[in-house]
Parts: structure tokens; sequence; C-alpha cells
């Protein structure tokens, strides 16, 4: 049985990966904030159905004796390190705490795993975002960055720290170059899914209208299921090396917006307001993937369409708003495995 940390495991991807993992009989554990044991309810709610399967240790990315106290104290196959400040606008609000978390976080890691088990493989979470300002289109492994945001810029300088680690210690190092992915565990902020979660509102009477601050971007939108599985992938591969994983099809905001609220039968031109205060100072126009390396390399493949994707964001989003079935929402496990307070 192969043993597996994941940071970041309370959120999208980390919950889909943890499921993954557990699938193929891994043993997971997955560093947590101190203050989300605390909150359990609202915390774990993307892996409440997990929690009797998973061993949780607090710890901060903020902080290196947090980090290495676990890796000191467990032993571990592989490591997958999500955790981050992911949103992009929220990054250029507050650029230095983005830059804290993103890349001392991603170091304190490397350099844990660099001192106490050098032999355990290492995942790191790049993004597209490091494209930035495209150089080509569509967007490959040896295509140049070009960020533009604090988040990108973070990324890229996790993603060479993943890089220098793995030439200069020959650790096994990998960085996926993910595109946006999505699903219903998708956050709120998030473009897809405040669209879906908007309509599911405005169908019910909640909500008149959807404020967005552009519908001209154009993004490569997968499905966060489909995307672990390269992450995974990417550990099991003979050799450390670099992944874009993408679904090789641009869409706007706008075409989003049609499809969704097509979905529910409305015209998204009388719901979608164009708001000068949701813009970014530096925007992203255009970003889309060219993943023929992951499936050469890793026969990687996905699953899930753009137009599947939207309709289950918004299936679910509806049901939450107006569940049509009695479903009990799950109970928090009695048998969490928590690691000890001192832990
Ligand atoms: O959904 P978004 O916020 O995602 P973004 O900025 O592309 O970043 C996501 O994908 C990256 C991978 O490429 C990840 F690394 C990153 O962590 C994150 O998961 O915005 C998508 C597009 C942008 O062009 C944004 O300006 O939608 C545009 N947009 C227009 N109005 C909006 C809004 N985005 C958000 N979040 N909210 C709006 O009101």
């Amino acid at each position: 049985m192969k043993t597996a940390l994941i940071t970041g495991i309370t959120g999208q991807d980390g919950s889909y990966l943890a499921e993954h993992l557990l699938a193929l009989g891994y043993e997971v554990h997955g560093l947590v904030r101190r203050v989300a044991l605390e909150d359990p309810e609202r915390r774990f709610a993307r892996i409440a159905h997990l929690l009797d399967r998973l061993h949780l240790h607090p710890a901060s990315l903020e902080s290196y004796p947090s980090v290495f106290r676990v890796v000191s104290r467990h032993e571990f196959d592989e490591c997958y390190h999500l955790a981050a400040q992911s949103f992009v606008a929220e990054s250029f609000s507050d650029g230095f705490s983005t830059m804290n978390t993103n890349i001392n976080g991603t170091h304190y890691m490397l350099a844990a795993f660099n001192e106490l088990q050098p032999r355990c493989r290492f995942y790191f979470a790049g993004s597209s975002e490091m494209f930035g300002k495209v150089r080509e289109t569509p967007q490959r492994e040896t295509t140049p960055f070009y960020p533009r945001s604090p988040y990108g810029i973070s990324k890229v300088a996790g993603f060479e720290l993943t890089r220098n680690y793995r030439e200069a210690y020959g650790m096994f190092c990998a960085s996926g170059i993910l595109f946006n992915h999505e699903s219903p565990r998708r956050g709120f902020e998030f473009v897809t899914r405040k669209i879906t979660s908007t309509i599911a509102r405005i169908k019910t009477g909640l909500a008149t209208e959807l404020r967005l601050g552009t519908l001209d971007a154009r993004r490569d939108w997968g499905h966060a299921k489909d995307y672990v599985r390269a992450m995974h992938l990417m550990l099991q591969h003979e050799q450390a090396d670099d992944f874009v994983v993408a679904s090789g099809e641009a869409h706007t905001v706008r075409e989003l917006c049609e499809l969704a609220f097509a979905e529910v039968d409305l015209d998204y031109r009388e719901y979608v307001k164009l708001d000068e205060r949701l813009q970014r100072p530096a925007e992203v126009e255009l970003l889309v993937g060219d993943a023929a390396k992951a499936r050469r390399v890793l026969g990687w493949e996905s699953h899930y369409t753009f137009t599947e994707i939207v309709r289950e964001m918004v299936e679910a989003d509806l049901e939450a708003v107006h569940p049509t079935s009695a479903k009990a929402a799950p109970a928090l496990s009695p048998r969490l495995t928590l690691a000890r307070a001192s832990d």
C-alpha cells in the first residue's frame, strides 16, 4: 500500500485526488490548517464523506517548523502539493500574502522533503496562468512564461523551485501545468461557479442579475476529476517531468454564460451586467493548452466535454438551492483519524 500526502486536501482538487487515491488503495494523509480542524462541518464539506479514511495533520504553509514536524513523523511515497491562494483577482488585492503562501509554502515543502524524505515523489500544482500574455497558441511545455498577476508570478516561482530541486538534488519532482478545471466542488469566487450558482438563484427567484468583469476572456475549461488523474499519472512515470493538462478547446466567458443560461431556458443577455469593478488590472485574454505530451507519455485523456461540465454544475447548483430529493447531509464520521494534538 502506498502512502500519499496531499496539501490542499479540503479543496476541489484535493478532495477529488483523495477519492482517486483511496480507490487505488492508497493510505491518504492531508495537511490542514488548525482552524479547519476546529470547524470541520464547514471546512471539510468536500471531504466529509471521506473523513473516516483520511489521516489529517494540522500544519500551516506559512510555518516551516509545522511542515517539518509532519514530514518528520510520517513516511510518504508521494506528496501532492496543491495548497495555494489560487484566486487570481485576490492576488491583485493582496499580492504579498499570495506570494508568501505560494512561494514560501512550496519552498518549505520541498526543503522538508529534501531534508527528511528525499525519495518521496513530489507533485507541484503549476498553472496555465504562468503563460499569461501568451507567447504562442496553443500553449505547451516549451512555451515561455509571461505571468500577468501576482498569482501567476508566484506559480512561476514555485515551478522553478520544483525544477531546481529536481536538478540540484535529484529528487523526483514533477509539475503539472493545469489549465482551468471546474466541477460542482469549485469555489463560488471562480467564474464558472459564480455563473452556475447565480443561475440557480435567478431561476428560483433569489437573484435578478449576474455581474461580471468581462465576457471576452477565453479559457480552456476541463473537469477537475479528469485533471487529478493526470497528477497521479505524473508521479507514476519513470522520469520526473512537467506536463500541460488541458482540453485543447477555448471558450469565451460569453459562451459559458450562453450555454449555462440555456440549460435552464434563460437568455443570458437579459441577466448579465458588465461591472468594471470586477475587471482585473491586467487580464489574461486567452489560454488554450496542448496536452499532446500528457496523452503520449502518460496515456492521459479527458472524459468530460465542456457542455457536460457546465450541465453538471448547473444541475448541482439547482439541486443545492432547491433540493428535489430528501437526501440527508452526510454526517461527520466519529472515526475521523486526527493526528495527535501535539502533531
Ligand atoms: O474563473 P476565474 O477566476 O479563473 P482564472 O483567473 O482563469 O484562474 C483559474 O484558473 C487558473 C488556471 O489557468 C488557476 F491557476 C487559478 O488558480 C484559477 O483556478 O476567471 C476566468 C476568467 C478570467 O478571465 C476573469 O477575468 O473569467 C473572467 N471573469 C469575468 N468576470 C471573471 C468575472 N472571473 C471571476 N472570478 N469573477 C467575475 O466576476
